[in-house]
């Protein structure tokens, strides 16, 4: 078997990278296209062995990582953003045709986000104080040390953008990565690998090993030498993952799912909310922070879904290379799948589609908004991961608060009302790691990002970031110490 996987003229080697070489597995996987569900070919398909190789590599790379400087490091992670910038069309068009994501967002957001993600870490690590303070005398002296070998897993609706989220901050710190990417998305994590290389970060210091979590994941999670775990996915995952990091302590950041809320009162601007309503189809859906429960003002309901339908209409669906399509396909079978699954019993139950509610053929799902569906049924309480939203009114601030906390996530809400005081009461009383006020998915990286409940454990973004990838020491030093002893 090749591993070896050309999209256009970008050649991608698909076996893993260990210790700065590639290595390959007994066996392998096949990589499939959303686009036209087409073979892309065969990927390396991690055992156990290699997940241990790799965690070695980052071990034995790690003691003189951790000890170059902070400068160093940033001008290597620098250099990364430099290289990811350098081949960033050719990221875009293999991130796309992986997972099915718009070209022209992978072009002009996505991409440029992965180089600045590297920029923004490479630049915050400058700034982190050592903290120094005083006690009877005695100096306090607070400093961040690296922690050790990470290892990232990561999912595959944006695969090389939610993985640098974590490689970036946890390289400024001075630790060493094992990542582990999703297996139905493992292209540009290889790419990345390249590009590090080149970038001249040092053999071990970022290892790439592919394979299903099934099979490899537990290797990597339960492993003695691993001293920080950082996963973004599903919630039965993160409970596995925790089982198996539990052995050993190992401290866990845990980004997964949600079933974020927008919230439309009646004094909004109702066309704000319906363009903010729209873009939860961004991506096809599979967007961990989507808005897919619209939760509305009665008295606006009606013209709300009026508006929603025609705008939603306009919308292109197809082949996500075109720069006019606005939704593409999902990413898998299996997804489409359980997408199509999670309406037909929806309607079976009495739910209603105002549009959608069907497959278009290959992996495409039609953009769908279901009403008729009560708090407690599976739609409304689980997170469907498609372009598939519900819509229930409220007639009071109290009771659309009440639908919004209620559910087991507490990631996102959404908020569209053109009365501030309105927008601080209501803010205050969500359960949500992110509230957006008459906007949607702003991010800054300096900002807080995670989830409440079963949304996830810690923050990932500035400080937060360094936190956890950090061990932080506190150094007490007696008074006139040094003549004494
Ligand atoms: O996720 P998994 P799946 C949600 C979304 C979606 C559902 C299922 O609702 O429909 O999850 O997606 C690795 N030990 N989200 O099954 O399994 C796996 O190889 C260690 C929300 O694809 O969580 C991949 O790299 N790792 C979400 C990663 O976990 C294991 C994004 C994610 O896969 C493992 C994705 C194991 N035992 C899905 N088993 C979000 N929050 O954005 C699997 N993995």
């Amino acid at each position: 078997m090749t591993e070896k996987i050309t999209v256009g003229s970008v050649a991608v080697d698909t076996r893993h990278w260990i210790g700065g070489e590639r290595v390959a597995s007994v066996d392998t996987f096949t990589d499939h296209s959303p686009i036209d569900g087409g073979v892309l070919g065969e990927i390396s398909r991690g055992t156990a062995l290699e997940a241990a190789a790799a965690v070695a590599a980052a071990k034995a790379a790690f003691p003189a990582w951790a000890a170059t400087s902070r400068a160093e490091r940033a001008r290597v992670l620098h250099a990364v953003a430099d290289g990811v910038e350098k081949r960033l069309e050719e990221l875009a068009i293999v991130e796309t045709t992986d997972n099915g994501a718009l070209l022209r967002s992978h072009r002009r957001g996505v991409m440029p986000r992965v180089a600045h993600n590297f920029r923004f870490f490479a630049d915050w690590l400058l700034t982190l104080e050592h903290e120094d303070f005083e006690t009877r005398g005695h100096t306090n002296h607070v400093s961040w040390d690296p922690a050790g070998p990470c290892v990232l897993i990561t999912p595959w609706n944006a695969p090389l953008m939610l993985a640098t989220w974590k490689v970036a901050p946890a390289l400024a710190a001075g630790n060493t990565v094992v990542l582990k990417p999703a297996e139905w998305s493992p292209l540009t994590a290889s790419l990345l690998a390249d590009i590090a290389a080149e970038a001249g970060l040092p053999a071990g210091v970022l290892n790439v090993v592919q394979g299903y979590g099934s099979e490899i994941g537990d290797a990597l999670t339960s492993h003695p030498d691993v001293r920080r775990i950082s996963f973004t996915g599903s919630v039965p995952t993160a409970r596995r993952i925790a089982e198996s990091a539990s052995g050993n302590l190992t401290p866990l950041s845990l980004e997964l799912g949600g079933k974020s809320p927008l919230l439309v009162f009646a004094d909004a601007d109702l066309d704000l909310a319906v363009d903010l309503a729209v873009e939860q189809y961004d991506n096809a859906g599979q967007v961990c922070l989507a808005a897919t429960r619209f939760l509305v003002e009665e008295s606006v309901a009606e013209e709300f879904t009026r508006r929603f339908v025609e705008k939603a209409g306009r919308l292109t669906q197809g082949d996500p290379r075109d720069e006019a399509t606005d939704i593409g396909p999902t990413i898998h079978p299996r997804q489409l799948e359980k997408i199509d699954g999670f309406v037909r019993r929806a309607l079976a139950a009495g739910a209603r589609a105002v549009i959608g509610g069907h497959r278009k053929g290959g992996q495409y799902y039609a953009p769908t908004l279901l009403t008729d569906v009560a708090q407690d049924s599976e739609i409304v309480q689980e997170e469907v991961f498609g372009p598939v939203l519900t819509l229930q009114t409220f007639s009071t601030e109290e009771e659309a608060v009440r639908l919004a906390n209620d559910t087991r996530f507490g990631l996102a809400a959404t908020l569209a009302t053109g009365d501030r005081e309105r927008a601080e009461r209501v803010t205050a009383r969500l359960v949500a790691g992110t509230v957006w006020v008459n906007c949607f998915f702003v991010r800054d990286l300096q900002a807080p990002f995670g989830g409440s409940r079963h949304s996830g454990v810690g923050r990932e973004g500035g400080t937060w970031s360094f936190d956890f990838y950090c061990d932080v020491k506190n150094t007490v030093t007696a008074p006139n110490g040094w003549k004494n002893h």
